[in-house]
C-alpha cells in the first residue's frame, strides 16, 4: 500500500509530479493547494478565508487545513493509498496527520523531498504568472512563499529523515526526467 507525502518548496514541481506519480501508483494525488484553489473559484467560506492567506503567501491557519484534509482522507478513494502535495507543511499538521493515521490503524510509508535551486524555482513560478496568472506567482509573493517554507516546512525534512521515512528526489531537469527519477527511488523500497 502506498501512502507518500512529497514535500519542497514552492516550484520544486510538487504538484506536477504528484500528478504523474500518483497516476503510475494507482492513488489519488491529494493536493491542499488544488482543493484551497478550487474553493476560491467556487466561492465557498472555506475558499473565501484560504485566499486571505494564499494571495499573501502564507499558510492557511492549522486547523482549517488539518480538517479539510481528515475529510478527504475519509473519501473512498484514499482508503487503499494517497498521495498527499503540500500536506504537512508545519510540525502541528505532521501530527494531526500521525493522529489521524494512526486512528485509520495506518501509517506513512514514504516521504520524497522534493529538491531545485532557488533561482530555478523562482524562474519557474515566474514563468507560470505569465502562462496562468495565479495571484500568488507575483515576486514578492514568492519570495513570502519561500521564506515561509524555510521557516516552517524545511525543518519536517528532519523530522521524517529522523522516522527512516525521507528519500530526496533531484528535481531540476525536465518533467520527464524528474518523474522517471521519482519512480525509481520509491522503486528502491
Ligand atoms: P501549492 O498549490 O502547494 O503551491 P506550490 O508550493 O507553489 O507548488 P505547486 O505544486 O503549485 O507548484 P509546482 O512546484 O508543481 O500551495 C499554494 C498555497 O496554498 C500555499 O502558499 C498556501 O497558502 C496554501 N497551502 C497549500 N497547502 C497548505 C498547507 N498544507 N497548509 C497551509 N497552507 C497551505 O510547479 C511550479 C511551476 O513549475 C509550474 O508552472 C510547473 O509547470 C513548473 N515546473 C514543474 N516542474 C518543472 C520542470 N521539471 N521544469 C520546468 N518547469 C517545471
Amino acid at each position: 500500500m502506498t501512502r507518500l507525502v512529497l514535500l519542497g518548496p514552492p516550484g520544486a514541481g510538487k504538484g506536477t509530479q504528484a500528478a504523474r506519480v500518483a497516476e503510475r501508483l494507482g492513488v489519488p494525488a491529494i493536493s491542499t493547494g488544488d482543493i484551497f484553489r478550487a474553493n476560491v473559484a467556487e466561492g465557498t467560506d472555506l475558499g473565501k478565508l484560504a485566499q486571505r492567506y494564499m494571495d499573501s503567501g502564507e499558510y492557511v491557519p492549522d486547523e482549517v487545513t488539518n480538517e479539510m484534509v481528515a475529510d478527504r482522507l475519509t473519501q473512498p478513494d484514499a482508503v487503499g493509498g494517497f498521495l498527499l502535495d503540500g500536506y504537512p507543511r508545519t510540525e502541528a499538521q505532521v501530527r494531526e496527520l500521525d493522529d489521524m493515521l494512526a486512528g485509520a490503524g495506518t501509517a506513512l510509508t514514504r516521504v520524497v523531498e522534493l529538491t531545485a535551486d532557488p533561482e530555478e524555482v523562482v524562474a519557474r513560478l515566474l514563468n507560470r504568472a505569465q502562462e496562468q496568472g495565479r495571484a500568488d506567482d507575483t515576486e514578492d509573493v514568492i519570495r513570502r512563499r519561500l521564506e515561509v517554507y524555510a521557516e516552517q516546512t524545511a525543518p519536517l525534512v528532519s523530522l521524517y529523515s529522523e522516522r527512516g521515512l525521507l528519500v530526496r528526489v533531484d528535481g531540476m531537469g525536465d518533467v520527464v526526467e524528474v518523474t522517471q527519477r521519482l519512480l525509481a527511488a520509491l522503486d528502491a523500497d
